[in-house]
């Protein structure tokens, strides 16, 4: 049989009792006019998230999203619980929370996606009602050398958050952080909910599985559980062995004298690429539904790489001139240094060679268009970088290296 995803009526009066002795009494009257006016308890209840009283759990809540998640549900009035991995030094590679450390709603527990006793002990414990899957190894080119790793994380840890859901908190809403890379060789330009799955790699591999079984708990115990499929989506805060980081972090240490050329891969790829901070949103909305389902999230834009560097180099005053195939690209600026080579090292076993998404159904169901545009975006994460870089020679310390 399957598990309840709502409070059954006949339960109505008590379960508002127990919510509202919690909350002050203006909030009280304001919970009971938006239950009537919107019919149901459970749409009540999840309104009333505006005002505070829900809980949160997130994992990967140290990386770009869960920092931006965080930071919103904070700001809804949540709880947040980050589950975390233990490290000896918890100061350093948190630096993306740090902020949010004083903040009496935000809360860290300890948690691996590889443990299941410890997502147990925490969905146990806290009994949240949203659980966001946002931990992952992300880096795709990782997944070759560490393929096993990657499926145990990337893709069993899903299982295992949805497993502690289902036995310890089967009323907590669940979203998985789906990929386009689940799309991979694409079989529909653009991609949409509907196009098949090809996965080109160990981590689209994963994902696939994550999506695939969500989708099952979905339908096996009628849970509350869908998958976000979010294309690329870059910030200030994103990791610097990412495509856009590299660049703009490179194009800011050349301005700055620390670096003589960028080197990079294959150029030709295009990406779909978003601002994070409007796609967390779209992850919020998705568990505030009445039914789940699964949205692509994306711009409906398309961009190459080659376009990406070419911009971003723009805005630190170097006028790119492209030439050359292959591994012999390159590009020289308008004094005639050459700023971008190519390294094979960086090419991949099997490419993603398009990615453009068509984020029409969330549009429709959400009302959510994408606020932030590639050029803003470039332009926010190149003048980030310019500052950090800055910051660096002020203070007399190295300012970061993308990693090789
Ligand atoms: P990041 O790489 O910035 O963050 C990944 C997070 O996962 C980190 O907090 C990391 O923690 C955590 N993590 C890694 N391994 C484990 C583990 N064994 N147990 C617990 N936590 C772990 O990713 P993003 O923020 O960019 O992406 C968030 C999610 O969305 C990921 O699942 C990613 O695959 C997916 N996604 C991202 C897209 C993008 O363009 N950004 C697009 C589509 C999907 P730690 O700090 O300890 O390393
Ligand atoms: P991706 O992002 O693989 O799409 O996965 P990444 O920025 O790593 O690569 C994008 C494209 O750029 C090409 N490329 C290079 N990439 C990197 N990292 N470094 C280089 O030097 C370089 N040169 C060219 C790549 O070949 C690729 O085509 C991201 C991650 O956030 C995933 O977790 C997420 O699921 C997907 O986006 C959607």
């Amino acid at each position: 049989m399957g598990v309840e995803t709502s409070t059954p009526d006949v339960a109505m009066p008590f379960c508002m009792l127990h919510t509202l002795s919690n909350i002050p009494l203006y909030q009280r009257w304001f919970t009971l006019f938006l239950v009537l006016r919107y019919g149901t308890i459970e749409k009540g209840r999840r309104l009333q998230g505006y005002m505070s009283g829900k809980t949160a759990m997130i994992t990967g809540v140290t990386g770009q999203d869960g920092s931006y998640l965080a930071e919103l549900l904070l700001e809804k009035g949540y709880t947040v619980y980050g589950l975390v991995r233990r490290v000896s030094q918890p100061t350093s590679g948190r630096s993306l929370i740090n902020h949010l450390m004083t903040n009496e709603n935000f809360h860290l527990l300890n948690g691996d996606l590889a443990d299941q006793n410890s997502i147990d002990n925490a969905v146990a414990q806290t009994q949240p009602d949203e659980f966001y899957n946002l931990g992952a190894m992300s880096f795709v080119p990782e997944s070759w050398r560490s393929p096993m790793m990657t499926a145990d994380i990337t893709g069993l840890g899903a299982l295992r958050c949805l497993e502690a859901i289902r036995k310890h908190a089967p009323m907590c809403r669940f979203y998985q952080a789906g990929s386009s890379e689940q799309y991979g060789k694409v079989r529909d330009v653009p991609q949409t909910e509907a196009t098949p799955f090809h996965p080109r790699s160990p981590y689209g591999c994963a994902k696939v599985f994550a999506f695939e079984i969500t989708r099952n708990y979905r339908e096996s115990y009628d849970m509350y559980a869908c998958t976000g499929i979010l294309f690329n989506h870059e910030s200030p805060r994103r990791g610097l062995e990412f495509v856009t980081r590299k660049v703009t972090m490179t194009a800011a240490r050349i301005a700055h004298g620390f670096d003589e050329c960028l080197w990079i891969g294959n150029v030709n790829a295009k990406r779909d690429w978003g601002f994070a901070g409007d796609y967390v949103e779209m992850q919020w909305r998705m568990l505030q539904q009445d039914t789940p389902g699964d949205f692509v999230v994306a711009t409906g834009r398309t961009h190459s790489v080659r376009d990406m560097i070419t911009l971003a180099f723009s805005h630190v005053g170097m006028n790119l001139t492209w030439s050359g195939e292959g591994v012999d690209t390159i590009a020289t600026d308008q004094d005639g240094n050459v700023r971008v080579r190519t390294n094979p090292k960086f090419f991949r076993p099997a490419e993603v060679d398009l990615l453009i998404g068509d984020p029409a159904l969330a549009e429709k169901e959400l009302g959510w268009v994408p606020g932030t545009s590639f050029e803003e975006l470039v332009q926010m994460m190149v003048d980030s970088d310019m500052s950090t870089v800055q910051e660096a020679v002020d203070g007399g310390y190295a300012p970061p290296i993308p990693p090789e």
